[in-house]
């Protein structure tokens, strides 16, 4: 890659244990970022600490230990707030995951607000994250659920939008900001306005968007949005939510248990305050620190470069794959393009392709990445995905693609 990278990655490259393990002689070309990103060692140092000298149930304890257990929980809400540029912390409720985070929404919001006569809209390219839970509660109100189309180069088709407003039934749409298996970049902030307009919210998923570039959930006009802690550097198991405080606060709770109640009598339960109302039982504590950790992580390197340093990676993948006639490259051109490159080889099931590839020492994703209906739109059952962060370097790509030679050598 002659582009100069804003990211010295062989600094970076340090912080990675993973990479100190040898894949028949060279360290692995982990190429499923995606899917889930590697630890650096100020994440991992970070959690073990806090278990070994800061660790108590939260919220609930008076003595000193568990008050910096709460510290310690508390400042990672304070975080996540930042990172997103929450209007106020106690709109961010931790979650186990995007997945989660969407179902609370639903759930909550959605058995509340839907009903026969309304129309829950989402985009073809969702993730089954961001769809079957929409789905579900569509059939479960009675809602019609229907979704905003994508042209061949796997981008939103938004002069549908106003044929899909005509009967003023639209109450939610749900968008991600970065497709996971394209990695479309949707104009999220043009659809929140439209939204909007037709009187309905607007829930992002930014499971794929928040590790890479900087998120603002006030200047994308959204109502909800979701993200996960282990697709930015940080723990699995812990993730959040950020909802308009309006919104969270007439929502009915979605957990029920200890923690989120105010007083509870025989015949009554009343419920506790944002954002303890949504947090039921004890959370994720050591995986809420290592997220705000990982926060600090990446927001250390800065959103900007790790977005440059992705996009030129990208470029240079493409541009690679480009090279060999016998491999077809899906999703829209690098401009609109986050750092995700799916494929198929020619005649090779995606499997197959991952399988040779893994003996080269480099790991993809193949198969349909939760986003079958998408996989139906292209015609294809699944695709062979390679997704970059911050470790990833071009040596990676090459590597990729002397790879792809060994499958064609084999299969194609
Ligand atoms: N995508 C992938 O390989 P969870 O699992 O809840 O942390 O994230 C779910 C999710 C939601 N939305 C998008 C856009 C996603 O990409 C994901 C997770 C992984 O693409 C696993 S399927």
């Amino acid at each position: 890659m002659n582009t100069a990278s804003p990211l010295d990655s062989a600094v970076l490259r340090a912080d990675f244990p993973y990479l100190e393990e040898l894949a028949g002689g060279r360290p692995l070309a982990y190429l499923d970022s995606a899917s889930s990103t590697q630890k650096p060692r100020q994440v991992l140092d970070r959690m073990r600490a806090f278990y070994e000298h800061e660790y108590a149930n939260v919220h609930r304890g008076v003595y000193r230990l568990a008050e910096r257990a709460t510290e310690g929980y508390e400042s990672a809400r304070h975080t996540v707030a930042t990172f997103v540029n929450a209007p106020s912390e106690r709109e961010v409720i931790f979650t186990r995951s995007t997945t989660e985070a969407i179902n609370l929404v639903a759930y909550a919001w959605g058995l509340q607000h839907l009903g026969p006569g309304d129309t829950v809209l989402i985009t073809e390219l969702e993730h089954h994250a961001n769809f079957v839970p929409w789905q579900f509660i569509a059939s479960r109100t009675g809602a019609a659920f229907r979704h905003i189309p994508i042209d061949d180069a796997g981008e939103l088709q938004l002069d549908a939008l106003d044929g899909l407003a005509r009967d003023n039934s639209i109450k939610v749409v749900g968008v991600g900001l970065v497709s996971n298996s394209l990695g479309t970049i949707n104009p999220v902030e043009q659809i929140a306005a439209w939204a909007h307009e037709q009187g309905a919210i607007i829930v992002v998923d930014a499971a794929q968007a928040a590790p890479h570039r900087s998120i603002d959930v006030q200047a994308l006009g959204c109502d909800f949005l979701a993200l996960s802690s282990h697709k930015l550097c940080g723990p699995t198991g812990i993730g959040a939510l950020w909802g308009r405080r309006e919104l969270l606060e007439e929502m009915a709770p979605f957990n029920l248990g200890g923690e989120m109640i105010r007083s509870v009598g025989l015949d009554k339960t009343t419920f506790n305050e944002l954002p303890y109302k949504f947090e039921a039982g004890t959370p994720a504590i050591a995986e809420a620190v290592g997220f705000g950790a990982a926060i600090d992580y990446i927001t250390g390197i800065g959103l900007s470069a790790i977005e440059e340093h992705e996009h030129e990676l990208t470029r240079y993948a493409m541009a690679r794959l480009d090279e060999l006639d016998w491999v077809r490259v899906f999703g829209p051109p690098l401009e609109r393009r986050a750092g995700i490159v799916s494929f198929e080889v020619a005649g090779v099931h995606p499997h197959d392709v991952a399988q040779i590839l893994d003996w080269e020492g480099v790991a993809v994703r193949a198969g349909h990445h939760c986003t079958q209906p998408l996989m139906t739109r292209l015609g294809v059952a699944a695709t062979t995905r390679a997704s970059f962060y911050v470790y990833s370097i071009a040596e990676e790509v090459d590597r990729l693609v002397a790879g792809l030679h060994k499958v064609k050598e084999s299969l194609g």
